[in-house]
């Protein structure tokens, strides 16, 4: 069933799809580049995906090694404000740091 509407007072009483639908997820991804210092890698993991500092640590260094990371897994709209926070604090300290995001793959 999709959507029921209450036609006389035209509000929506159940939208029952939307509840049992879980939402399309995304993987927020860090990409490696050789001029971002480690330390401001591990802080921006820290601070916005909100790792200790062991995690933060383990991922920046699976970047380094690897060419990239996943920070975490979200819905759309969350995963794009990631995105953007990523983007905005490398650009105000001009470092080359890249962040993307892609679906998730299914488990
Ligand atoms: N490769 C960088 C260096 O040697 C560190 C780094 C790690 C950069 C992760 C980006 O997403 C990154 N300083």
């Amino acid at each position: 069933m999709a959507i029921q509407t209450d036609r006389q007072r035209e509000v929506v009483v159940e939208k029952r799809d939307e509840k049992l639908t879980p939402p399309p997820m995304y993987q927020v991804v860090l990409l490696n580049d050789d001029y971002t210092p480690m330390e401001f890698v591990v802080g921006i993991l820290r601070r916005i995906f909100a790792k200790s500092e062991y995690e933060a640590s383990r991922i920046m260094l699976k970047v380094h090694h690897e060419g990239r990371g996943v920070c975490g897994v979200f819905p759309r709209e969350i995963a794009e404000t990631r995105v953007e926070m990523v983007r905005r604090s490398a650009q105000e300290r001009q470092h080359p740091l890249q962040c993307i995001m892609e679906p998730a793959p299914a488990d």
